[in-house]
């Protein structure tokens, strides 16, 4: 393997709500973030977004399953599919919160794969006063796994994350990049919709608007011509969500539809839109409030 050797390959993420896996997917691959294209359904897994540098480029993929994974949700089937997936990417970051390894972690821990190389990821590192005591927790963890290599970071201040990519490289195959580069120089649509969306949250929400709130895209995937587009609306609070949601829906259904016509509108094409509104702490699940918009 020679230094200058161009690297390429999959890499999947995996943790249970909240340890900050879309934050980290999202500043790893920031605004260059590459749609799903028809191309890359030919390949063996679903792209999520692509980050490329001089020497490599690492392509982050679904782990089916997953995104519904939720306590107790787990069964033999899923378990399967997720250890399939899981075993066959070139290289898996296993998420944990800084001083936190729970039960739901460790259902996740349990499926990690034996033979493909998992990287622990420690994230919430700016949570963490007693370096001492981390240092104690990742021994503990460590123990518990055979993982490739560790890495702290901060996914929500972006610290690290070039030092963890340098630990993910050595593991992906040399190889000539899959993805053209101009799929990943330009804003994407994926970061187009998200700001289509809080465009039509200032418009609509106007002074009402909660003083935290994020918009993420959940999910951008090609299905034939139609985008499907899944995107959360993040507040800080459970009383913030009824500001967005308006009377009977009325508010959100509104922001939805305006935003899915400006996507088809810039897309030139068709686009499934969910919108929901999130708060940002606990199980995304016990807070969604989910709308669901056919095709016209
Ligand atoms: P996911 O469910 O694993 O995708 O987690 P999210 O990315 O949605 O993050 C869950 C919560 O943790 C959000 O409120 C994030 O802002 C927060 N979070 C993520 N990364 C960090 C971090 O590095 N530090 C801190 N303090 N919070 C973080
Ligand atoms: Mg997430
Ligand atoms: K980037």
């Amino acid at each position: 393997m020679t230094e200058h050797a161009y690297h390429c390959g999959f890499v999947a993420i995996v943790g249970r709500p909240n340890v900050g896996k879309s934050t980290l997917m999202n500043h790893l691959i920031g605004q260059k973030v590459s749609i799903t294209s028809k191309k890359a359904q030919t390949t063996r897994h679903r792209v999520n977004g692509i980050h490329t540098e001089d020497n490599a480029q690492f392509i982050f993929v679904d782990t089916p399953g997953f995104q519904t994974f939720h306590k107790g949700a787990l069964n033999e089937t899923l378990n399967k599919s997720v250890k399939d997936s899981l075993g066959s990417v070139d290289c898996v970051l296993f998420i944990l919160e800084a001083m936190r390894c729970s039960a739901a972690d460790r259902e996740v821990m349990a499926l990690l794969p034996k033979h493909t190389p998992v990287i622990l990821v420690i994230n919430k590192l700016d949570k963490v006063k007693d370096k001492f005591l981390l240092q104690e927790f990742i021994d503990g963890v460590r123990a518990e796994f055979q993982f490739a290599d560790c890495e702290v970071v901060s996914a929500k201040h972006g610290q690290r994350l070039s030092e963890l990519l340098d630990k993910v490289r050595p593991h992906l195959p040399e190889s000539m990049p899959l993805y053209p580069d101009d799929m990943v120089t330009d804003k994407s649509e994926r970061f187009l919709s998200a700001e289509i969306v809080r465009e039509k949250l200032f418009r609509y929400l106007g002074e009402e608007l909660p003083y935290e709130m994020n918009v993420e895209v959940e999910m951008f995937e090609m299905d034939g011509a139609l985008r499907r587009i899944h995107i959360a609306i993040l507040v800080d609070k459970d009383n913030q969500k009824p500001i967005v949601i308006g009377k009977g829906g009325e508010k959100l259904k509104k922001i939805s539809t305006e935003a899915r016509l400006d996507m088809e509108k810039l897309f030139d094409g068709k686009v499934f839109l969910q919108v929901w509104v999130k708060v940002k702490s606990g199980w995304a699940d016990d807070v969604r409030f989910l709308r669901e918009f056919g095709l016209n």
